[in-house]
């Protein structure tokens, strides 16, 4: 029997067409059911179109929403697809991750660089590899792309309009497409988690600040006055904030008093931060800042959003981060 697989369509580049004001997502279901005509042979599919927009403008709201959607079809499909933009896509999959967690089928985001209707499109390629990757059985929630399935807590995007577009960062791929089609990793897999539950509450105010030599410690006073919640800050190298002439860790004292919770993490891309190596990040350390180690910014960022959005103190959510909830962080 073929494996019922539900498309939610978001819109994104794949499902785009020349504009006056350049490409813009026009209707996806039926500009991608055009697409799918191969793989209709191979999969029962249905196709909900749900949103229509660049995923420039994709936001909580919109997470929310396919959250919804996801959890609502898990047990009338063996798997689920959805078609998004590549901009936001590591956001929407991280954020996915946390507010699914623990989904008992495959749930997999894709996209593409040239739109579907293009004759070079690299769409339908990543749609097939989508597709079999939410025949497979596995739960949890993935991205799938240029032939590469990862982790959605770990997927980032690295190159703007080349097609290997996404890299998992710290993390093994999960399956790869190759001469014996999709060949699964299972040791890349995260550890089975609790039953599903939707968990899609979230607290939107969180700032990400990327440090810059130099930087004004007065842009924590301004957060704090306009009632940021959380602050994610990617410091330099293994972690390090300065403190000579302009202290930044007098203001992360501040920020603590004020019940704000700031999670550290490197600006460097791949490796893990360690914030206790250096002078500079042990005195980080010492003003309560929560570690994000591994983690991407993109995992980081939807992680205190859902966090804060699930604890009532800051404590709280400290201690959320402090497990692992869906892969996005080796402790
Ligand atoms: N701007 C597009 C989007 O994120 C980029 C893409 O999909 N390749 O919606």
């Amino acid at each position: 029997m073929k494996k019922r697989i539900l498309l939610l369509t978001t819109g994104g580049t794949i499902a785009s067409r020349p504009t006056e004001e350049g490409l813009a997502p026009q209707g996806d279901g039926q500009v991608l059911a055009g697409a799918l005509g191969g793989l209709r042979e191979s999969y029962a599919i249905t196709v909900r179109d749900i949103l229509c927009l660049d995923s420039s403008n994709i936001q909580p709201e919109e997470w929310q929403l396919i959250a919804h959607h996801v959890y609502a079809a898990r047990e009338e499909f063996d798997g689920i697809v959805i078609s998004h933009g590549t901009d936001t896509m590591s956001y929407t999959a991280s954020m996915l991750s946390f507010m699914v967690r623990g989904m008992p089928i495959p749930v997999v985001l894709t996209g593409a660089q040239l739109p579907i209707e293009h004759p070079l499109t690299d769409g339908v390629d990543n749609l097939r590899t989508a597709f079999a990757m939410a025949a497979s059985g596995v739960g949890g929630v993935f991205l799938a792309f240029d032939r590469k399935v990862m982790l959605g807590c770990r997927a980032v995007k690295i190159r703007t309009t080349h097609f290997d577009a996404f890299d998992s960062v710290n993390w093994p791929l999960v399956a790869t497409v190759g001469g014996r089609g999709l060949e699964i990793h299972p040791e890349a897999l995260p550890p089975a988690a609790e039953a599903c539950v939707l968990a899609q509450e979230l607290c939107s105010r969180v700032f990400l600040v990327k440090l810059t030599p130099g930087l004004d410690p007065e842009i924590f006073d301004m957060l704090l006055k306009m009632h940021y919640r959380g602050i994610v800050i990617e410091a330099f190298g293994a972690g390090g904030l300065h403190f000579v002439r302009r202290d930044l860790i007098a203001k992360l004292h501040k920020a603590a008093l004020a019940g704000l919770s700031v999670v550290v993490c490197s600006q460097c891309l791949y490796e893990r931060s360690d914030f206790s190596l250096y002078q500079t990040g042990q005195k980080a350390l010492e003003q309560g800042v929560i570690e994000g180690y591994d983690m991407t910014t993109e995992a980081a960022v939807t992680k205190l959003m859902w966090a804060l959005g699930h604890s009532k103190s800051p404590q709280e959510v400290r201690e959320w981060f402090s497990r692992s909830l869906a892969g996005e962080v080796a402790l």
